[in-house]
């Protein structure tokens, strides 16, 4: 490793003075910045392998791969650990966790100070979003993980050319990152939007430690986007081309349900005389603006994926098993003796033998203390890959306007209450569908899998203020957007009595996106529902699809008893928002309500 560089190489004063005052507290040996080059990353791939904290993968079946394993108790972003600091508590709104800025810096210097003693400090410039696009944010991490450097070396642009453009007196997101041994109690990560700084200690793990991801990209994007009039969203931005021509959706779903397979898909057998050609632009978050054109624009403000790897193979996301073949690295999946990496209801013959992830000795058909099959990946093991890896990488996924956006869609993972597919009646009641996203709980957080939780726009875990104040800049947004999408909500996972999945899923959802496109353009038959317009069972293009007999019914049934427990489910939600709602969602609820007892009664 090059020793430290005495020289910082930026005159940013806020910079300077922010790296000196991190210095002082967290004393580290030596101090590196990074600069993003290959030889960089090289001698940092050296210094990880010679302290034990990445193991080279197969060089001839994995080039330029790399295997991580993580503390036990390190492997998933932990919500009951994440801050927003507020000066005010009403501000960070009743579905965060609110700590006092005063109390939240002292406490983290308690565990910050001297904390990298023994260590490098990495300084990381970063810019969310394309180097210099006017939708684009840029950080300064400091860290003293070299797993972090190399990952969010894949997940941002970092390095010599944001420091350029941050210039002698750019503002950027203060980033502070330390491993503090990552032990749960010096676990914590703490948003301080009102001084556009993050800290976070005591974990490596990704969602909690790259910091321009969740931390940035969502809880303070969302704070900026909403004093700037723009969206930061959790959402897959996709391209869909026909006949010459692509239009763009983006989807914004729960943790951990099928964004990076629905951004990657692969049209079905049944739709391929059609031509379709789907672009990857971005498969986890959206920053959105009004372009000049009156359309909303989207950009994805990462450069990688940070994806789920258990479940990802050659049948539900083969464009991910191609982007994952050099240059990622694997974290918390079973590592082959061989040097390859495997995972559950994963990619081809799992390897003779090998580690789990939690370094246990593993062998197909090992069993668990409790009798069952031996995990050799955790449930939310992952895969850091470069997004331009991808084969359906967008030709515009760089481009610093974006692209525009013809609908939105939301989405859960609801067993029964949601059909296949709905359109929402205009932009308010989008909102309100978005606000009122349910799903069943899935590996990425830590808590109980299989649990109903409420999760509006699929951002409860990442809105970095009062959700009440989101809803109202959601609301506020549309009169911004003279041209606004459609807004949609589908649910892939709805179950028939003996609870088998009713849809198949993966590149067959291409089919209701095909739908959505076709509503967007005033095609597509539907039938107005209660809850929206929902397709008539012969809308949906099914060519070459066999569903059972009475599934498309199924799919399509809008059940008013269901929707009316799930009304007491929307009010309980939004009660604990109190006075600070505003009236317009309560307008959707009574409209709602209303609707739905015509329907019972007619
Ligand atoms: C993620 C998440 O890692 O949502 O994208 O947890
Ligand atoms: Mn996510």
């Amino acid at each position: 490793m090059a020793p430290s560089q005495p020289i910082a190489p930026t005159k940013n004063s806020k910079l300077l003075a922010w790296v000196k005052e991190i210095e002082t507290l967290c004393q580290p040996d030596q101090i590196c910045w990074i600069d993003g080059s290959e030889a960089e990353k090289r001698r940092l791939e050296k210094r990880g392998i010679a302290r034990g904290q990445m193991i080279p993968l197969d060089p001839e079946k994995l080039p330029g791969c790399f295997y991580s394993r993580s503390n036990r108790s390190d492997v998933a972003r932990t919500e009951n650990l994440t801050f927003i600091c507020t000066r005010k508590k009403e501000d960070a709104g009743p579905t965060n966790n609110w700590m006092d800025p005063r109390e939240a810096y002292a406490k983290s210097e308690e565990v910050l100070k001297g904390a990298m003693k023994g260590h490098t400090m990495y300084i990381v410039p970063f810019s969310m979003g394309p180097v210099g696009s006017p939708f684009s944010k840029i950080g300064v991490e400091i860290t003293d993980s070299i797993y972090v450097v190399l990952n969010m070396r894949i997940m941002a642009r970092i390095g010599r050319k944001v420091l350029d453009l941050l210039g002698d007196d750019g503002d950027f997101t203060k980033c502070l990152h330390s491993k503090a041994e990552c032990d749960i109690s010096h676990r914590m990560i703490l948003h301080f939007p009102e001084d556009n700084a993050i800290v976070s200690t005591g974990s490596a793990y990704g969602g909690n430690a790259l910091l321009g991801k969740k931390c940035l990209a969502l809880r303070i994007g969302s704070w900026h986007a909403r004093q700037e009039n723009w969206l930061a969203e959790h959402m897959l931005i996709l391209g869909i081309e026909k006949d010459g021509q692509t239009r763009y959706v983006t989807a914004a779903f729960p943790s951990a349900c099928g964004k990076t397979n629905l951004a990657m898909l692969i049209p079905p057998e049944g739709l391929k005389h059609k031509g379709y050609k789907i672009w990857t632009v971005g498969d986890d978050i959206a920053w959105l603006r009004v372009g000049a054109d009156g359309r909303l624009w989207a950009v994805n403000p990462e450069a990688g994926f940070f994806g789920v790897a258990p479940g990802t193979n050659s049948r539900t996301n083969p464009n991910a098993i191609k982007t994952i073949q050099k240059n990622t690295i694997f974290t918390n999946v079973l590592l082959g003796d061989d040097l390859t990496v495997w995972w559950e209801d994963g990619e081809g013959a799992p390897p003779a033998s090998g580690t789990t992830w939690d370094g246990k000795p593993w062998k197909p058909g090992f069993s668990d203390e409790n009798g069952k099959p031996l995990l050799g990946a955790h449930p939310n093991s992952r895969f850091t890959a470069p997004a331009g890896q991808c084969p359906t990488i967008s030709p515009k996924w760089e481009d610093p306007q974006g692209v525009p956006i013809s609908a939105i869609i939301f989405g859960g993972r609801r067993e029964r209450v949601a059909p296949l597919v709905f359109e929402t009646f205009d932009w308010d009641h989008g909102v309100y569908v978005g606000a009122t996203v349910a799903s069943e709980r899935t590996a990425a957080a830590e808590g109980k899998v299989g649990e109903v939780r409420r999760d509006p726009m699929a951002m409860l875990p990442f809105c970095g203020y009062n959700m009440a104040d989101y809803f109202a800049h959601w609301l506020q947004m549309g009169a911004r957007i003279p041209k606004p999408p459609k807004i949609f909500h589908v649910n892939w996972f709805r179950k028939d009595e003996k609870g088998k999945f009713l849809w198949p899923g993966y590149g067959e959802n291409l089919r209701v996106l095909e739908w959505i496109l076709s509503r967007c353009e005033g095609d597509g038959k539907a039938a107005k529902t209660p809850i929206g317009f929902v397709p008539t069972k012969d809308a949906l293009d099914t060519t070459g699809l066999s569903l059972p007999a009475g599934a498309m019914e199924k799919l399509l049934e809008v059940r008013a008893e269901d929707w009316a427990s799930e009304l007491d489910g929307h009010k309980a939600f939004f009660e604990k928002f109190g006075p600070r709602l505003s009236q317009r969602m309560w307008k959707q609820y009574e409209a709602l309500k209303d609707r739905l007892k015509t329907a019972v009664a007619a």
